[in-house]
């Protein structure tokens, strides 16, 4: 546990949880079982400074690819486009929801045991903001894990 603690510290130290005028809440990691080769993951992302910013990726520790998806249910098929980048306006916010916005996350090092994942969004002029995102217990919920993520590659 205080390993744990040590290292939470300094990853905490590493990456800022808060960087200019951006805040992330309500993360979280869809519930899915430990061996789900891909797990959805949501936050939001609130801009508070008066410029634009421009999230153009996501990394998460335990996976060894993360991308910006976007469901949508089309004539009752569920699909996902994924997205190069989206602009957060000044003052706005950007909110992740189940059957929306997603991140997911791919290519698990291994089962997923831990009680938290790294994510950090990248910014276009180079800003990183990072969060810890509790994962999820409890039933799937319809509309991710459900679908399976069919062709996104191996
Ligand atoms: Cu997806």
């Amino acid at each position: 546990m205080s390993l744990n603690l040590a290292l939470a510290a300094l990853l905490l130290s590493a990456a800022p949880l808060h960087a200019e005028g951006l805040v992330i809440t309500d993360a979280m990691i869809a519930p899915a079982p430990a061996v789900a080769p891909t797990r959805a993951a949501y936050v939001a992302i609130r801009n508070d400074s008066d410029a634009p910013r421009v999230l153009v990726g996501v990394e998460a520790d335990g996976f060894g690819m993360a991308h910006l998806h976007e469901s949508r249910e089309t004539g009752g098929v569920m699909t996902m486009t994924p997205l190069a980048q989206i602009e957060i306006a000044p003052g706005g916010a950007l909110e992740m929801e189940q059957g929306g916005l997603h991140v997911m996350l791919m290519h698990p090092s291994g089962p997923l045991t831990a009680e938290t994942v790294s994510l950090r969004f990248i910014f276009a002029d180079g800003e990183v903001v990072g969060t810890e995102a509790p994962v999820m217990t409890g039933p799937m919920m319809e509309g991710h894990g459900a679908h399976g993520h069919e062709g996104h590659g191996s």
